[in-house]
């Protein structure tokens, strides 16, 4: 039987649903080489801003059994880095999504205004849930703010703009976020980023184990599947019918990505797995899938895709 792992992320199509989360590995030229040689079904850079940044002070990254931590600060090459390895990108025959995280929304309408100009960007992911830059508040908990924020971006609409939330955890919020995107012609979602401000500690050294922001960070990995399942779930089922849900958090196998896929999501991203494995993850992520699929008899993520279903 032959399996089809097609699907959609806006008005693009993609040969599989799996890809990169932005965020691990996908910061200089070499990284985003590596996605693009591998079966990663698109190519999603590193989070940028209007210019270079280095980012918080190290260790920023770690990782045990269940999961990681990262208070990376937003270190990128600037937006125009990105902007620019878009034509040589096209060699790897797949998607080239940029992720934008402007420290200001004047900052995010300057990149914007500039990447529609851009050919061979098939898709923004407008990162609105950064939870590591002191000072700078997660835009997507501050609902007045992302209304503000979708006003002026979605002007700007020559891409196929998507956004990327933090993770919700009261039923009122998910509707009154689902509310707001809903009156705007945003083509795809991202649930989840990191859960920001969690804290791991090394028992041994009585000791936070990242540096920046007395050791608070942003969890993924196992720690946060639940909660980033819930999101996708609730978006699915709240956000207008053409609007895909895109399932980042926790998905290390092809059975976490069958679970994304039936809360809703149309692809799935992989962060802290990739972060660990490297890029071969998304081929074995991918053999895992199809493999699960064949046992169902399932030959397309849309004989599955949403149809969670509930104890009667
Ligand atoms: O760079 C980071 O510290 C970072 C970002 Br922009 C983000 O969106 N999510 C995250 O966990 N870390």
């Amino acid at each position: 039987m032959s399996i089809n792992l097609s699907t959609t992320v806006g008005a693009v199509s993609l040969n599989s649903c799996i890809y990169n989360a932005s965020g691990p590995k996908c910061t200089t030229k070499e990284e985003l080489e590596n996605i693009g040689k591998s079966f990663s079904a698109a190519i999603l850079t590193k989070s940028s801003t209007l210019e270079l940044r280095t980012g918080n002070p190290s260790p920023r990254y770690f990782e045990n059994e269940l999961g990681s931590i990262n208070s990376m600060g937003l270190p990128n090459q600037g937006y125009q880095f990105y902007a620019d390895l878009a034509t040589s990108m096209q060699q790897y025959n797949k998607p080239y999504f940029i992720s934008v995280a402007g420290l200001s929304l004047e900052n995010n309408l300057v990149m914007l205004k500039h990447l529609n100009q851009v050919d061979n960007i098939d898709a923004i992911e407008l990162n609105l849930s950064c939870p590591n830059v002191p000072g700078k508040p997660q835009t997507g908990y501050d609902f007045e703010r992302t209304q503000q924020v979708l006003d002026q971006v979605c002007k700007f609409d020559r891409h196929s703009l998507g956004i990327k939330l933090p993770p919700y955890f009261d039923l009122i919020h998910f509707r009154q976020m689902a509310d707001i995107i809903n009156q705007y012609p945003i083509k795809f979602v991202t649930c989840v980023n990191s859960i920001g401000n969690g804290l791991v500690i090394d028992v041994n050294t009585e000791q936070v184990v990242i540096k920046p922001k007395n050791g608070f960070g942003g969890v993924g990995g196992d720690y946060i599947k639940p909660t980033a399942l819930a999101n996708v779930r609730q978006f699915y089922l709240l956000l207008r019918d053409d609007i895909d849900i895109i399932g980042s958090g926790g998905a290390k196998n092809g059975s976490d990505v069958f679970e994304h896929i039936l809360c809703g999501a149309s692809a799935v991203q992989i962060g802290t797995q990739y972060m660990r494995e490297g890029a071969n993850c998304f081929e074995r992520i991918e053999k895992e899938l199809k493999n699960l699929m064949a046992q169902k008899n399932y030959q397309s993520i849309d004989d599955f895709k949403g149809k969670l279903q509930s104890i009667s």
